[in-house]
């Protein structure tokens, strides 16, 4: 097998100390942390349809990058892809990856001819698993690029439509099933809308639901185990989408009766399109027990659309590793990398930098926060900012014992609530003091 990034040998732990770009200086795999590795905590995974498939074009101008891997014939190019995709998970030292369909397999012209192409391409992926031990974190599949899909996928106007993404999602079960994925996402892509004037609302989340339900169906069938995801998103492609953030998900599973199917993948960047941040939709998802996988990245603070770049704020990382700490850490998920390196980062060795520093910003979010956790640096004011609840009117009200006519009887009988300082400043300063 020739090799795909020569420049750059097997990354190692090197400390913080060291000045070689490529080592870790915070991710050491097997170091232990709050009883289990780093690795076991953290399931780093590589997005193979940004690293591999990103051509550094954006809507204004055409590719950038040149790949060892290029090539004249579509398949020839996806098994060049794929053997360099393996060898720079090894040289990474990441344990998963996830992809959707046609980035392993280039479409066909017919589903027959398209699903030959993905068969064949799966089964050298099968094979470079067994070799590398690197495993499958999700599938997923393409239902918003082909023209097909111009006005939604399960939501499309047309039954065809559905038909067709009904098709490609069977096929990306089995195939996910078949490499011992861990989970399967969904994420809309174009179920949503562009214009109200001529969309049916009500009659496209009947349809996505039925959708999904045939997803779970069809899950069962066939046996897959993985967990299902559902990535909320508000907008981009289209003008609004309708699983727009971590509540507005929730409540369509609960709706369609879907929510013992599901969890979440949130993405960070989806989460301040949305107007909100990654903490908010994780504390969301933790607080309802929907808590599924991550999709790290981040946006750009003066930039309004998805910038999928790669994480590197620590105080972020900080804030999601306690989240994720506290409610009990990964199952089945794991940080995907659904990050793309910059138009003018040309250099294969550029993809490498870029996932290098963003686990190095997790590993460090990581530490920061399991010591947090360990110091209880936050226990004592939430408790404290909450201690109310468990005096008698606490738990009387909790505990569904009294109604509003109780609620009045106490409060003519004791006034005015006690006023107590919320301490935002200095729980800020006591955060930054972790900050390492
Ligand atoms: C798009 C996005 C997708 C999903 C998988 O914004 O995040 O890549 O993660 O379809
Ligand atoms: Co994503």
């Amino acid at each position: 097998m020739p090799e795909y990034f020569p420049k750059v040998k097997k990354i190692k732990y090197e400390g913080p100390g060291s000045k070689n770009p490529f080592a870790f200086k915070h991710y050491n795999p097997k170091q232990k942390v709050m009883g289990k590795t780093m690795a076991e905590h953290l399931r780093f995974g590589v997005a193979y349809w940004h690293t591999f498939c990103g051509t550094g074009a954006d809507p204004f101008g055409l590719p950038t990058y040149n790949r060892a891997y290029h090539h004249s014939d579509p398949m020839r190019e996806a098994e060049m892809k794929l053997e360099a995709a393996f060898e720079f998970f090894t040289k990474l030292g990441v344990n998963y990856y996830c992809f959707h369909d046609f980035d392993i397999a280039p479409e066909g012209e017919t589903l027959a001819e398209s699903q030959k192409r993905l068969d064949h391409i799966v089964k050298l992926a099968k094979k470079l698993q067994n070799d590398t031990g690197v495993k499958l974190l999700w599938g997923t599949c393409n239902l918003f690029s082909h023209p097909r899909f111009m006005g939604g996928a399960a939501t499309s106007p047309s039954p065809q439509v559905f038909a067709y993404a009904g098709a490609k999602v069977k096929k990306a079960l089995e195939v996910t099933k078949y490499l011992g994925g861990e989970g399967y996402t969904f994420w809309g892509g174009r179920e949503g809308y562009e214009c109200l004037w001529n969309t049916d609302m009500g009659r496209e989340f009947d349809h996505l639901g039925r959708f999904l339900h045939m997803a779970v169906d069809y899950k069962k069938e066939i046996k897959f185990k993985g967990q299902f995801y559902i990535e909320p998103k508000p907008c981009e492609p289209t003008k609004h989408q309708y699983d727009f953030d971590s509540a507005s998900c929730y409540a369509f599973l609960q709706h369609y009766g879907l929510v013992d199917h599901l969890k979440l993948n949130i993405e960070a960047n989806h989460a301040t399109l949305a107007g909100h941040t990654l903490h908010h939709e994780l504390a969301f998802a933790a607080a309802h027990g929907i808590l599924g996988s991550v999709d790290a990245n981040r946006g750009d603070e003066l930039l309004g659309w998805d910038t999928d770049q790669f994480p590197t704020n620590i105080y972020e990382t900080t804030m999601a590793m306690y989240l994720i700490l506290k409610a009990g850490g990964f199952t089945t998920g794991g940080l995907n990398f659904d990050a793309k390196i910059r138009r003018q980062s040309t250099d294969p060795e550029d993809l490498f930098h870029a996932h290098i520093g963003a686990m190095d910003a997790f590993a460090r979010g990581l530490k920061n926060a399991a010591k947090m956790i360990k110091d209880k640096a936050l226990d004592k004011i939430v408790a404290q900012r909450y201690k109310g609840w468990d005096s008698k009117l606490g738990k009387d009200i909790e505990g569904g014992k009294v109604g509003f006519k109780e609620l009045e009887a106490y409060t003519f009988e004791h006034g005015e609530p006690e006023v107590q300082s919320g301490r935002q400043e200095y729980i800020e300063n006591v955060i930054n003091e972790y900050i390492a």
